[in-house]
């Protein structure tokens, strides 16, 4: 696990209990929160509203990602995004993270004080590389995802997945470190259900601690996700106590930070995981 601070630009996250990043898709079509904080006013208030309940860190995203999500454009992209990062960088008392492949959106939401980028296509494109080399304190989360959005769940095919993702990160951490990306800045994420059997999804959350050994933070998206559904038989809208049961299983893994809608609903259970895996609060 790792031993130092991870940086978010003028906020750090200490690596002694699991941290909760709060979901804020400004998008009309994301699998689950698609259309509902569009408005401006309504976002804010969400993002305070999850700080409030014990966010660590907030994640702003204006371009879905689910199955089949088509790109958005990049104008439309910063017009969702860099205003928002803009009002809550300065005045949140956490960390905003950028959800964004483009490296456009990179530049300009580090530039109106993102402390994160969250990227889903695991710093693939050299530009992205390029604009996070230049801003050091800077986190970034590099997640993998076998094909990309529109294609990626037509027939993921592994040999064995979690040997496959650990050597992606290792190949991923060796580009960083060839680019000026210092390692202690880099947050590896399976991409729980990016380019994954329901199969797929439930061995890497067993073997989640193979990934944890690597010794970067990880982080893990599993809230409210169609293979929580799967073996539920819910809808999205009612895969609340999936979602904790996920979240609790893959803190007590080793998770350092769980991507998560629910803050309020998680935080109880990442209480527990810290008083059993770290000794705290009792
Ligand atoms: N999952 C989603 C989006 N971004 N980023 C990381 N690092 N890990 C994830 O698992 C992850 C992610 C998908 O969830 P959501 O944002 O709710 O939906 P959409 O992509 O439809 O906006």
């Amino acid at each position: 696990m790792p031993t130092v601070p991870l940086l978010l630009g003028r906020h750090q996250l200490l690596p002694d209990r699991p941290r909760l990043m709060g979901v804020l898709n400004v998008t009309p079509d994301s699998f689950s929160d698609g259309g509902l904080f569009l408005d401006a006013e309504r976002a804010l208030d969400h993002a305070w509203a999850m700080v409030e309940e014990g966010a660590d860190l907030i994640d702003i995203g204006g371009e879905s990602t689910r199955p089949g999500a088509e790109p958005v454009p990049l104008d439309e992209e910063i017009r969702r995004v860099i205003p928002l990062v803009e009002t809550l960088a300065p005045r949140l008392p956490v960390a905003v993270s950028v959800d964004t492949s483009k490296p456009d959106v990179m530049a300009a939401a580090i530039a109106a004080g993102a402390g994160m980028i969250n990227d889903v296509t695991g710093l693939r494109d050299p530009q992205s590389r390029a604009v996070l080399a230049a801003a050091p304190t800077v986190a970034v989360c590099i997640m993998h995802m076998q094909g990309e959005p529109r294609s990626m769940q037509k027939s993921p095919v592994y040999a064995d997945v979690v040997s496959e993702i650990r050597a992606f990160f290792l190949e991923r951490l060796a580009c960083c470190d060839g680019d000026g990306i210092d390692r202690r800045r880099v947050v590896l994420d399976p991409g729980f259900g990016f380019g994954k059997t329901v199969a797929h999804n439930y061995v890497l959350l067993r073997d989640l601690p193979e990934l944890v050994e690597i010794g970067q933070p990880v982080l893990v998206g599993l809230s409210r996700k169609s293979m929580l559904g799967r073996v539920t038989g819910r809808d999205t809208a009612d895969r609340l106590s999936a979602s904790v049961a996920a979240a609790t299983l893959a803190a007590h893994a080793g998770a350092h930070l769980i991507r998560v809608h629910d803050v309020a609903a998680t935080r109880d259970a990442m209480a527990i995981v810290q008083a059993t895996r770290y000794g705290g609060a009792c």
